[in-house]
Protein backbone atom coordinates (compact mmCIF):
# COMPACT_ATOMS: atom_id res chain seq x y z
CA UNK A 1 0.00 0.00 0.00
CA UNK A 2 1.31 3.34 -1.02
CA UNK A 3 4.85 1.66 -2.38
CA UNK A 4 5.03 3.56 -5.40
CA UNK A 5 3.80 6.86 -3.91
CA UNK A 6 6.13 6.30 -0.67
CA UNK A 7 9.14 5.34 -3.57
CA UNK A 8 8.62 8.84 -5.40
CA UNK A 9 8.30 11.19 -2.92
CA UNK A 10 11.56 9.90 -1.08
CA UNK A 11 13.25 10.56 -4.23
CA UNK A 12 12.45 13.84 -4.92
CA UNK A 13 13.20 14.22 -1.11
CA UNK A 14 16.53 12.70 -1.32
CA UNK A 15 17.38 15.21 -4.78
CA UNK A 16 16.17 18.19 -2.47
CA UNK A 17 18.71 17.25 -0.06
CA UNK A 18 21.55 17.72 -2.24
CA UNK A 19 20.49 21.30 -2.77
CA UNK A 20 22.14 23.89 -0.64
CA UNK A 21 19.07 26.12 0.09
CA UNK A 22 15.20 25.79 -1.24
CA UNK A 23 15.13 28.17 -3.75
CA UNK A 24 11.65 29.26 -6.28
CA UNK A 25 13.26 26.93 -9.15
CA UNK A 26 14.44 23.61 -6.88
CA UNK A 27 11.19 23.62 -5.04
CA UNK A 28 9.08 24.27 -8.48
CA UNK A 29 10.81 20.71 -9.59
CA UNK A 30 10.32 19.07 -6.81
CA UNK A 31 6.69 20.37 -6.80
CA UNK A 32 6.34 18.81 -10.09
CA UNK A 33 7.01 15.60 -9.31
CA UNK A 34 5.32 15.26 -6.04
CA UNK A 35 2.29 16.09 -8.61
CA UNK A 36 2.88 13.65 -10.48
CA UNK A 37 3.44 10.87 -7.70
CA UNK A 38 0.08 11.74 -6.42
CA UNK A 39 -1.89 11.66 -9.96
CA UNK A 40 -0.06 8.32 -10.12
CA UNK A 41 -1.09 7.15 -7.15
CA UNK A 42 -4.67 8.16 -7.80
CA UNK A 43 -5.24 10.90 -6.00
CA UNK A 44 -8.21 13.06 -6.96
CA UNK A 45 -6.88 16.12 -9.42
CA UNK A 46 -8.50 18.73 -7.05
CA UNK A 47 -7.03 17.20 -3.96
CA UNK A 48 -3.22 17.47 -5.87
CA UNK A 49 -3.69 20.74 -6.71
CA UNK A 50 -4.85 22.04 -3.38
CA UNK A 51 -2.20 20.16 -2.16
CA UNK A 52 0.27 20.90 -4.04
CA UNK A 53 -0.60 24.91 -3.44
CA UNK A 54 -0.76 24.62 0.16
CA UNK A 55 3.17 23.20 0.06
CA UNK A 56 4.05 25.61 -2.28
CA UNK A 57 3.02 28.53 -0.08
CA UNK A 58 4.36 26.82 3.01
CA UNK A 59 7.81 26.19 1.49
CA UNK A 60 8.18 30.06 0.55
CA UNK A 61 6.66 31.27 3.49
CA UNK A 62 8.69 32.81 7.08
CA UNK A 63 7.69 30.04 8.70
CA UNK A 64 9.85 27.71 8.62
CA UNK A 65 12.00 25.82 11.28
CA UNK A 66 15.77 27.14 10.95
CA UNK A 67 17.11 23.85 12.60
CA UNK A 68 15.96 21.75 9.61
CA UNK A 69 18.05 21.53 6.43
CA UNK A 70 16.14 22.07 3.37
CA UNK A 71 15.34 18.68 2.48
CA UNK A 72 13.85 18.04 5.77
CA UNK A 73 11.83 21.12 5.61
CA UNK A 74 10.08 19.98 2.35
CA UNK A 75 9.52 16.52 4.45
CA UNK A 76 8.19 18.44 7.20
CA UNK A 77 6.40 20.55 5.18
CA UNK A 78 4.38 17.69 2.71
CA UNK A 79 3.97 15.69 5.99
CA UNK A 80 1.94 18.27 7.78
CA UNK A 81 -0.14 18.83 4.37
CA UNK A 82 -0.32 14.71 3.92
CA UNK A 83 -1.79 14.98 7.61
CA UNK A 84 -4.37 17.92 7.35
CA UNK A 85 -5.13 16.35 3.88
CA UNK A 86 -6.28 13.01 5.47
CA UNK A 87 -7.82 14.53 9.04
CA UNK A 88 -5.77 15.84 11.29
CA UNK A 89 -6.37 13.29 13.45
CA UNK A 90 -8.21 10.01 14.14
CA UNK A 91 -11.72 10.30 14.13
CA UNK A 92 -13.34 8.15 16.77
CA UNK A 93 -16.79 6.56 16.51
CA UNK A 94 -19.42 8.54 18.63
CA UNK A 95 -22.30 6.96 20.84
CA UNK A 96 -24.90 8.17 21.81
CA UNK A 97 -26.21 9.38 24.96
CA UNK A 98 -28.58 7.13 25.31
CA UNK A 99 -27.40 3.23 24.31
CA UNK A 100 -28.18 1.16 21.91
CA UNK A 101 -26.09 3.30 20.03
CA UNK A 102 -27.38 3.07 16.37
CA UNK A 103 -24.80 2.62 13.98
CA UNK A 104 -25.75 1.64 10.31
CA UNK A 105 -23.69 0.15 7.36
CA UNK A 106 -24.22 1.28 4.24
CA UNK A 107 -22.23 0.63 0.69
CA UNK A 108 -22.79 -0.39 -2.64
CA UNK A 109 -22.67 -4.09 -3.33
CA UNK A 110 -19.96 -6.61 -3.03
CA UNK A 111 -17.95 -3.75 -1.13
CA UNK A 112 -17.33 -5.48 2.11
CA UNK A 113 -20.17 -4.30 4.31
CA UNK A 114 -21.02 -7.82 5.73
CA UNK A 115 -17.47 -8.90 6.62
CA UNK A 116 -16.68 -4.95 7.33
CA UNK A 117 -19.81 -5.78 10.00
CA UNK A 118 -18.44 -8.49 11.80
CA UNK A 119 -14.83 -6.90 11.53
CA UNK A 120 -16.32 -3.83 13.63
CA UNK A 121 -18.26 -5.73 16.27
CA UNK A 122 -14.74 -7.55 16.93
CA UNK A 123 -13.25 -4.25 17.25
CA UNK A 124 -15.81 -2.68 19.65
CA UNK A 125 -16.03 -5.67 21.91
CA UNK A 126 -12.90 -5.93 22.36
CA UNK A 127 -12.95 -2.21 23.20
CA UNK A 128 -14.99 -2.40 25.86
CA UNK A 129 -18.74 -2.48 24.01
CA UNK A 130 -21.50 -5.29 23.91
CA UNK A 131 -22.70 -5.20 20.23
CA UNK A 132 -25.26 -6.79 18.64
CA UNK A 133 -25.88 -7.36 15.34
CA UNK A 134 -28.91 -7.10 12.62
CA UNK A 135 -28.96 -7.44 8.72
CA UNK A 136 -31.49 -5.90 6.81
CA UNK A 137 -30.46 -7.44 3.74
CA UNK A 138 -33.87 -9.15 3.21
CA UNK A 139 -33.84 -9.85 -0.42
CA UNK A 140 -31.13 -12.31 -0.25
CA UNK A 141 -31.20 -14.93 2.85
CA UNK A 142 -27.80 -15.70 1.97
CA UNK A 143 -27.05 -12.65 3.16
CA UNK A 144 -28.56 -12.70 6.32
CA UNK A 145 -27.23 -16.28 6.71
CA UNK A 146 -23.53 -14.87 6.08
CA UNK A 147 -23.68 -12.44 8.87
CA UNK A 148 -25.01 -15.16 11.18
CA UNK A 149 -21.78 -17.07 10.22
CA UNK A 150 -19.22 -14.40 10.55
CA UNK A 151 -20.85 -13.38 14.30
CA UNK A 152 -20.44 -16.71 15.26
CA UNK A 153 -17.00 -16.41 14.29
CA UNK A 154 -16.59 -13.58 16.49
CA UNK A 155 -18.79 -14.58 19.14
CA UNK A 156 -21.00 -12.18 19.10
CA UNK A 157 -25.11 -12.61 19.20
CA UNK A 158 -26.90 -11.58 15.96
CA UNK A 159 -30.33 -10.92 16.10
CA UNK A 160 -32.40 -13.20 13.67
CA UNK A 161 -35.80 -11.64 13.48
CA UNK A 162 -39.16 -13.40 13.28
CA UNK A 163 -40.36 -14.62 9.83
CA UNK A 164 -42.77 -11.97 10.56
CA UNK A 165 -40.42 -9.66 10.44
CA UNK A 166 -40.00 -9.06 6.78
CA UNK A 167 -39.47 -5.69 6.18
CA UNK A 168 -35.73 -3.55 7.37
CA UNK A 169 -37.85 -1.41 9.65
CA UNK A 170 -38.99 -3.94 11.63
CA UNK A 171 -35.94 -5.68 12.26
CA UNK A 172 -34.20 -2.75 13.32
CA UNK A 173 -36.95 -1.98 15.59
CA UNK A 174 -37.05 -5.37 17.17
CA UNK A 175 -33.34 -5.65 17.40
CA UNK A 176 -32.89 -2.31 18.88
CA UNK A 177 -35.35 -3.24 21.84
CA UNK A 178 -33.51 -6.51 22.44
CA UNK A 179 -30.45 -4.65 22.33
CA UNK A 180 -32.20 -2.60 25.25
CA UNK A 181 -32.94 -5.39 26.90
CA UNK A 182 -29.95 -7.36 26.98
CA UNK A 183 -27.16 -4.51 28.01
CA UNK A 184 -25.57 -4.10 24.63
CA UNK A 185 -24.76 -0.50 23.93
CA UNK A 186 -24.68 -1.47 20.35
CA UNK A 187 -26.57 -2.18 17.44
CA UNK A 188 -24.98 -2.50 14.16
CA UNK A 189 -26.97 -2.31 11.12
CA UNK A 190 -25.84 -4.45 8.05
CA UNK A 191 -27.90 -3.36 5.03
CA UNK A 192 -27.88 -4.54 1.80
CA UNK A 193 -25.90 -3.36 -1.41
CA UNK A 194 -26.27 -2.36 -5.03
CA UNK A 195 -24.87 -2.61 -8.01
CA UNK A 196 -25.12 1.28 -9.01
CA UNK A 197 -27.18 3.82 -6.38
CA UNK A 198 -30.75 3.45 -7.81
CA UNK A 199 -33.51 5.06 -5.28
CA UNK A 200 -35.07 2.08 -4.28
CA UNK A 201 -31.93 1.44 -1.96
CA UNK A 202 -31.91 5.29 -1.06
CA UNK A 203 -35.56 5.40 -0.29
CA UNK A 204 -35.08 2.52 1.99
CA UNK A 205 -31.34 3.78 3.79
CA UNK A 206 -33.19 7.20 3.82
CA UNK A 207 -36.04 5.75 5.88
CA UNK A 208 -34.26 3.28 8.41
CA UNK A 209 -32.04 6.69 8.23
CA UNK A 210 -34.99 8.85 9.88
CA UNK A 211 -36.42 6.50 11.65
CA UNK A 212 -33.35 5.44 13.76
CA UNK A 213 -31.08 8.39 13.67
CA UNK A 214 -28.12 6.06 13.31
CA UNK A 215 -25.13 7.54 15.11
CA UNK A 216 -22.92 6.55 13.03
CA UNK A 217 -23.56 6.29 9.46
CA UNK A 218 -20.55 4.04 8.09
CA UNK A 219 -19.81 4.16 4.45
CA UNK A 220 -18.35 1.16 3.37
CA UNK A 221 -15.98 1.21 0.02
CA UNK A 222 -13.51 -0.74 -1.88
CA UNK A 223 -10.29 0.89 -2.20
CA UNK A 224 -9.23 -1.01 -5.16
CA UNK A 225 -12.11 0.72 -7.25
CA UNK A 226 -10.06 4.02 -6.50
CA UNK A 227 -12.23 7.16 -7.28
CA UNK A 228 -15.23 5.34 -7.99
CA UNK A 229 -14.80 4.68 -4.17
CA UNK A 230 -14.37 8.22 -3.64
CA UNK A 231 -17.68 9.06 -6.02
CA UNK A 232 -19.46 6.92 -4.53
CA UNK A 233 -19.19 8.14 -0.89
CA UNK A 234 -19.75 11.51 -1.71
CA UNK A 235 -22.90 10.78 -3.66
CA UNK A 236 -24.15 8.56 -0.69
CA UNK A 237 -22.96 11.71 1.66
CA UNK A 238 -25.23 14.18 -0.50
CA UNK A 239 -28.22 11.95 -0.17
CA UNK A 240 -27.76 10.10 3.20
CA UNK A 241 -25.86 11.81 5.09
CA UNK A 242 -23.01 9.88 6.10
CA UNK A 243 -20.66 10.19 9.37
CA UNK A 244 -17.44 8.07 7.88
CA UNK A 245 -15.85 5.61 5.91
CA UNK A 246 -14.57 2.19 6.05
CA UNK A 247 -12.08 1.54 3.14
CA UNK A 248 -11.82 -2.04 2.89
CA UNK A 249 -9.59 -4.49 0.63
CA UNK A 250 -7.00 -1.99 1.18
CA UNK A 251 -4.75 -5.11 1.36
CA UNK A 252 -4.72 -5.00 -2.61
CA UNK A 253 -4.16 -1.55 -3.26
CA UNK A 254 -0.68 -0.88 -4.53
CA UNK A 255 -2.07 3.26 -5.19
CA UNK A 256 -4.17 4.43 -1.94
CA UNK A 257 -5.65 6.98 -4.07
CA UNK A 258 -8.73 6.51 -2.67
CA UNK A 259 -7.84 6.84 1.04
CA UNK A 260 -5.80 9.86 0.34
CA UNK A 261 -8.66 11.60 -1.34
CA UNK A 262 -11.88 10.14 0.92
CA UNK A 263 -11.54 12.89 3.21
CA UNK A 264 -11.12 15.73 1.30
CA UNK A 265 -13.33 15.44 -1.41
CA UNK A 266 -16.23 14.12 0.79
CA UNK A 267 -15.48 16.29 3.55
CA UNK A 268 -16.27 12.88 6.22
CA UNK A 269 -13.16 11.32 7.92
CA UNK A 270 -12.23 8.06 6.90
CA UNK A 271 -12.42 5.88 10.28
CA UNK A 272 -11.17 2.44 9.43
CA UNK A 273 -9.64 0.39 7.05
CA UNK A 274 -10.21 -3.47 6.49
CA UNK A 275 -6.51 -4.35 5.15
CA UNK A 276 -8.02 -8.59 4.76
CA UNK A 277 -10.44 -11.10 4.79
CA UNK A 278 -10.06 -12.01 8.12
CA UNK A 279 -12.26 -10.27 11.34
CA UNK A 280 -8.58 -8.98 12.50
CA UNK A 281 -7.78 -7.61 9.83
CA UNK A 282 -8.90 -3.88 10.60
CA UNK A 283 -7.73 -0.92 11.90
CA UNK A 284 -8.91 2.54 12.77
CA UNK A 285 -7.20 4.74 10.09
CA UNK A 286 -4.39 7.26 11.71
CA UNK A 287 -3.86 10.13 9.30
CA UNK A 288 -0.39 10.89 10.82
CA UNK A 289 0.99 7.63 10.97
CA UNK A 290 -0.01 7.02 7.39
CA UNK A 291 1.39 10.10 6.57
CA UNK A 292 4.63 8.79 7.80
CA UNK A 293 4.16 5.56 6.58
CA UNK A 294 3.85 7.17 3.08
CA UNK A 295 6.76 9.22 3.25
CA UNK A 296 8.62 5.91 5.09
CA UNK A 297 11.36 8.04 6.20
CA UNK A 298 11.15 7.25 9.96
CA UNK A 299 14.36 8.51 10.59
CA UNK A 300 14.42 12.04 9.19
CA UNK A 301 10.67 12.70 10.62
CA UNK A 302 11.18 11.17 13.92
CA UNK A 303 14.14 14.13 14.33
CA UNK A 304 11.83 16.66 12.66
CA UNK A 305 9.63 15.53 15.53
CA UNK A 306 12.21 15.93 18.05
CA UNK A 307 13.64 19.33 17.29
CA UNK A 308 9.62 20.31 17.33
CA UNK A 309 9.41 19.06 20.67
CA UNK A 310 12.39 19.73 22.04
CA UNK A 311 14.02 22.70 20.37
CA UNK A 312 13.25 26.11 21.62
CA UNK A 313 13.57 28.26 18.68
CA UNK A 314 13.71 31.74 20.92
CA UNK A 315 15.75 30.51 23.60
CA UNK A 316 18.26 29.26 20.92
CA UNK A 317 18.70 32.80 18.91
CA UNK A 318 19.49 34.30 22.49
CA UNK A 319 21.67 31.53 23.08
CA UNK A 320 23.81 32.38 19.94
CA UNK A 321 23.32 36.03 20.69
CA UNK A 322 25.28 35.27 23.98
CA UNK A 323 27.95 33.54 22.32
CA UNK A 324 28.83 36.17 20.33
CA UNK A 325 28.41 38.68 22.69
CA UNK A 326 30.88 36.52 24.80
CA UNK A 327 28.08 36.13 27.15
CA UNK A 328 27.98 32.33 27.26
CA UNK A 329 28.01 31.40 30.92
CA UNK A 330 28.23 28.19 32.97
CA UNK A 331 24.09 28.44 33.76
CA UNK A 332 23.91 28.45 30.02
CA UNK A 333 26.40 25.64 29.42
CA UNK A 334 24.29 23.55 32.04
CA UNK A 335 21.19 24.52 30.37
CA UNK A 336 22.76 23.38 27.40
CA UNK A 337 23.57 19.79 28.48
CA UNK A 338 19.97 19.39 29.42
CA UNK A 339 18.84 20.24 26.12
CA UNK A 340 21.32 17.83 25.04
CA UNK A 341 19.91 15.28 27.19
CA UNK A 342 16.29 16.06 26.03
CA UNK A 343 16.97 14.86 22.91
CA UNK A 344 18.46 11.65 24.01
CA UNK A 345 22.24 10.82 23.01
CA UNK A 346 23.87 13.13 21.16
CA UNK A 347 25.65 10.60 18.94
CA UNK A 348 21.87 9.08 17.87
CA UNK A 349 20.92 12.64 17.41
CA UNK A 350 23.32 13.51 15.13
CA UNK A 351 23.46 9.78 12.98
CA UNK A 352 19.91 11.14 12.23
CA UNK A 353 21.62 13.81 10.50
CA UNK A 354 21.71 12.72 6.50
CA UNK A 355 24.23 15.79 5.68
CA UNK A 356 26.50 16.59 8.45
CA UNK A 357 29.57 17.26 5.52
CA UNK A 358 32.63 18.22 6.99
CA UNK A 359 31.72 18.26 10.74
CA UNK A 360 30.74 14.04 9.92
CA UNK A 361 33.76 13.67 12.66
CA UNK A 362 31.32 14.95 15.14
CA UNK A 363 29.16 11.66 14.62
CA UNK A 364 32.26 10.12 16.98
CA UNK A 365 31.70 12.27 19.76
CA UNK A 366 30.39 10.47 22.80
CA UNK A 367 28.32 11.50 25.17
CA UNK A 368 27.95 10.42 28.73
CA UNK A 369 25.11 10.86 30.66
CA UNK A 370 26.36 9.90 33.72
CA UNK A 371 29.17 12.69 33.08
CA UNK A 372 26.12 15.26 32.10
CA UNK A 373 24.50 14.41 35.26
CA UNK A 374 28.05 15.48 37.10
CA UNK A 375 28.70 18.31 35.27
CA UNK A 376 24.93 19.54 36.32
CA UNK A 377 25.99 18.86 39.58
CA UNK A 378 28.80 20.72 39.66
CA UNK A 379 27.25 24.09 38.09
CA UNK A 380 24.55 23.22 40.71
CA UNK A 381 26.70 23.78 43.43
CA UNK A 382 27.89 27.01 42.08
CA UNK A 383 26.58 29.92 43.00
CA UNK A 384 24.92 32.17 41.19
CA UNK A 385 28.38 34.67 40.46
CA UNK A 386 30.39 31.97 39.85
CA UNK A 387 27.97 30.43 37.40
CA UNK A 388 28.16 33.90 35.62
CA UNK A 389 31.72 35.22 35.80
CA UNK A 390 33.59 31.75 35.97
CA UNK A 391 36.91 33.55 36.29
CA UNK A 392 36.36 34.55 39.90
CA UNK A 393 36.09 30.31 40.50
CA UNK A 394 39.83 29.70 42.65
CA UNK A 395 40.97 27.10 44.37
CA UNK A 396 39.38 27.64 47.31
CA UNK A 397 36.07 27.61 45.99
CA UNK A 398 37.18 24.70 43.44
CA UNK A 399 36.92 22.72 47.07
CA UNK A 400 33.57 23.72 48.13
CA UNK A 401 32.12 23.13 45.17
CA UNK A 402 33.29 19.65 44.60
CA UNK A 403 32.16 18.97 48.23
CA UNK A 404 29.05 20.58 47.28
CA UNK A 405 28.52 18.20 44.54
CA UNK A 406 30.09 15.01 45.74
CA UNK A 407 32.92 15.26 43.24
CA UNK A 408 36.50 15.91 43.06
CA UNK A 409 38.54 18.60 43.04
CA UNK A 410 39.86 17.26 39.59
CA UNK A 411 36.14 17.11 38.52
CA UNK A 412 35.40 20.53 38.82
CA UNK A 413 38.87 21.65 36.95
CA UNK A 414 37.53 19.08 33.98
CA UNK A 415 34.87 20.73 33.72
CA UNK A 416 35.90 24.31 33.80
CA UNK A 417 38.51 23.29 30.98
CA UNK A 418 35.41 21.75 28.60
CA UNK A 419 33.79 24.92 29.10
CA UNK A 420 36.03 27.00 28.32
CA UNK A 421 36.86 24.83 25.68
CA UNK A 422 33.13 24.55 24.11
CA UNK A 423 32.78 28.21 24.83
CA UNK A 424 35.87 28.67 22.64
CA UNK A 425 34.60 25.91 19.94
CA UNK A 426 30.95 27.87 19.63
CA UNK A 427 32.49 31.00 19.23
CA UNK A 428 34.53 29.85 17.02
CA UNK A 429 31.62 28.06 14.73
CA UNK A 430 29.38 31.38 15.42
CA UNK A 431 32.23 33.56 13.99
CA UNK A 432 31.60 33.05 10.58
CA UNK A 433 32.87 30.43 7.64
CA UNK A 434 30.73 27.55 6.70
CA UNK A 435 30.70 25.67 9.99
CA UNK A 436 29.77 28.64 11.63
CA UNK A 437 26.70 29.02 9.34
CA UNK A 438 26.32 25.42 9.07
CA UNK A 439 26.48 25.33 13.00
CA UNK A 440 24.04 28.28 13.00
CA UNK A 441 21.47 26.65 11.48
CA UNK A 442 21.13 23.67 13.48
CA UNK A 443 21.32 25.64 16.50
CA UNK A 444 22.31 22.57 18.48
CA UNK A 445 24.63 22.62 21.23
CA UNK A 446 27.76 20.98 20.72
CA UNK A 447 30.41 19.50 23.04
CA UNK A 448 33.78 18.99 23.31
CA UNK A 449 35.05 14.89 22.19
N1 LIG B 1 -8.87 -8.86 0.76
C1 LIG B 1 -9.92 -8.35 1.38
N2 LIG B 1 -11.13 -8.82 1.11
C2 LIG B 1 -12.20 -8.28 1.74
C3 LIG B 1 -12.05 -7.22 2.68
N3 LIG B 1 -13.28 -6.88 3.11
C4 LIG B 1 -14.14 -7.71 2.48
N4 LIG B 1 -13.50 -8.56 1.65
C5 LIG B 1 -14.07 -9.59 0.75
O1 LIG B 1 -14.95 -8.96 -0.14
C6 LIG B 1 -16.00 -9.85 -0.49
C7 LIG B 1 -17.35 -9.15 -0.30
O2 LIG B 1 -17.53 -8.90 1.06
P1 LIG B 1 -18.96 -8.74 1.75
O3 LIG B 1 -18.73 -8.39 3.15
O4 LIG B 1 -19.82 -9.93 1.48
O5 LIG B 1 -19.52 -7.51 0.94
P2 LIG B 1 -20.96 -6.84 1.07
O6 LIG B 1 -20.78 -5.39 0.86
O7 LIG B 1 -21.63 -7.25 2.30
O8 LIG B 1 -21.68 -7.46 -0.21
P3 LIG B 1 -23.27 -7.44 -0.50
O9 LIG B 1 -23.95 -7.73 0.77
O10 LIG B 1 -23.43 -8.48 -1.54
O11 LIG B 1 -23.56 -6.09 -1.04
C8 LIG B 1 -15.83 -11.06 0.39
O12 LIG B 1 -15.21 -12.08 -0.35
C9 LIG B 1 -14.91 -10.58 1.49
O13 LIG B 1 -14.12 -11.62 2.03
C10 LIG B 1 -10.74 -6.72 2.93
O14 LIG B 1 -10.49 -5.77 3.71
N5 LIG B 1 -9.71 -7.32 2.27
MG1 LIG C 1 -23.52 -8.10 2.63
Amino acid sequence: MFDNLSEKLQRVFKNLRGEGKLTAENMEAALREIRMALLEADVHFRVVKQLIESIREKSMGEDVLSALSPGQQVVKIVRDELIKMLGSHQSRLRFANEPPTVMMIVGLQGSGKTTSTGKLAKWLSRNGHNPLLVSVDVYRPAARQQLAVIARDVKLPIYAGTPEETAPVDLVRSARREAAQTGRDVLLVDTAGRLHIDEQLMRELRELHEQFSPTETLFVADAMTGQDAVKSADEFHKQLGITGVILTKMDGDARGGAALSVRSVTGQPLKFVGTGEKPDAFEPFHPDRVASRILGMGDVLSFIEKVEQNIDQKQAEEMQRKLIDNEFTLEDFRDQLRQIRKLGPLESLLGMMPNLGPMKDLKNVKVDDKEITRIVAIIDSMTERERFNHMIINGARRRRIAKGSGTSVQDVNNLLKQYAQARKMMKSFTGGGFLGKRLGKLKLPMLQP
